[in-house]
């Protein structure tokens, strides 16, 4: 199994300096609190030494007065869709700039409507790298749009995914599989595999009984345990965001995706040692944790 520290000297040897910066962009939900979504995306981006970019799908605002369901606003189709054109003129492949950008991260998009603008878009540009973080359910979304949403979501952006990071609910979805141990979770990683083409993170986080929050790598040749100890039994906000983002900040660096895989472990580790909390009845992922 693979431990956890983070190498904050290696990653400071990872970013060239004076060099342009990678870029990588999200394309994400906003997350007003600024535990998840696009903002968690940003931050972890920056911290990884990567340009960030945000198209926003959504905008979730929590209510306070309703146990913190979310409030769900989507963006207008033809923002989204001029958010991807302006992204792409400035950063993609014809558009000169020197960092070109080749990695996205899919986060939340909401509904079958964005999710069929997003498909559009990312099969007319030719990203090399596409980490889909298959956000499925919102909570105090409507649980009959939620179902559209998820076929939407695996009929349009999954064949489309060259990395999936799926939680513990998620793999389950995505696989057909009920996980209750670590080789369930590996069976449902070698399904979502074979099922996607993507190399897999299925993540295991606080859901498996144990002393260790534990995600399996998969990616049709090599199938790795990613191990460190639980920090408390409840999931903080932003640790699924931050995990996704930090495999795509590491592979618009060039890394290879097990190599990403570990890195973003070790990342999303040290941010959860690190929570914030605040008035909400969970506790936030802190970027700047590994410093
Ligand atoms: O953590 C999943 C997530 C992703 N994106 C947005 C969210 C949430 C959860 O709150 O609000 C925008």
């Amino acid at each position: 199994m693979t431990s956890t520290a983070f190498d904050s000297a290696a990653l400071a040897a990872s970013v060239p300096a004076g060099d342009a910066p990678a870029v990588a962009l999200t394309i994400a939900g906003s997350e007003a609190t600024g535990g998840a979504g696009a903002q968690a995306d940003l931050k972890t981006f920056q911290e990884l030494g990567v340009f960030g970019i945000a198209n926003l799908t959504c905008i979730v605002s929590f209510d306070p007065k309703d146990n913190w369901n979310h409030r769900f606003v989507p963006v207008d189709q033809e923002v989204i869709a001029h958010q991807l054109e302006a992204t792409t003129a400035a950063y993609g492949a014809e558009s000169g700039a020197p960092s070109v950008l080749d990695t996205v991260k899919i986060g939340m998009l909401g509904s079958p409507a964005t999710i069929s603008t997003v498909a559009s878009a990312l099969s007319a540009s030719a990203f090399k790298n596409v980490v889909l973080d298959p956000v499925l359910i919102c909570k105090g979304q409507e649980p009959g749009h939620a179902l559209d949403t998820d076929q939407a979501l695996k009929a349009q952006i999954l064949p489309l995914a060259t990395f999936v990071t799926p939680n513990h609910f998620e793999a389950e979805s995505l696989s057909g599989l009920e996980i209750a141990d670590l080789e369930s979770l590996k069976a449902a990683a070698v399904r979502i595999h074979e099922l996607s083409g993507a190399a897999v993170l299925a993540k295991g986080g606080v859901r498996l009984a144990g002393p260790d929050a534990v995600d399996v790598y998969y990616d049709g040749e090599t199938l790795e345990v990613l191990s460190a100890p639980k920090v408390g039994d409840v999931a903080v906000s932003g640790a699924g965001c931050s995990l996704a983002a930090a495999v795509t900040a590491e592979l618009a660096k060039g890394a290879t995706p097990l190599e990403a895989a570990r890195t973003a472990k070790s990342f999303v580790t040290a941010g959860i040692r690190n929570r914030v909390a605040s008035g909400a009845p969970f506790d936030a992922l802190w970027q700047g944790g590994p410093r």
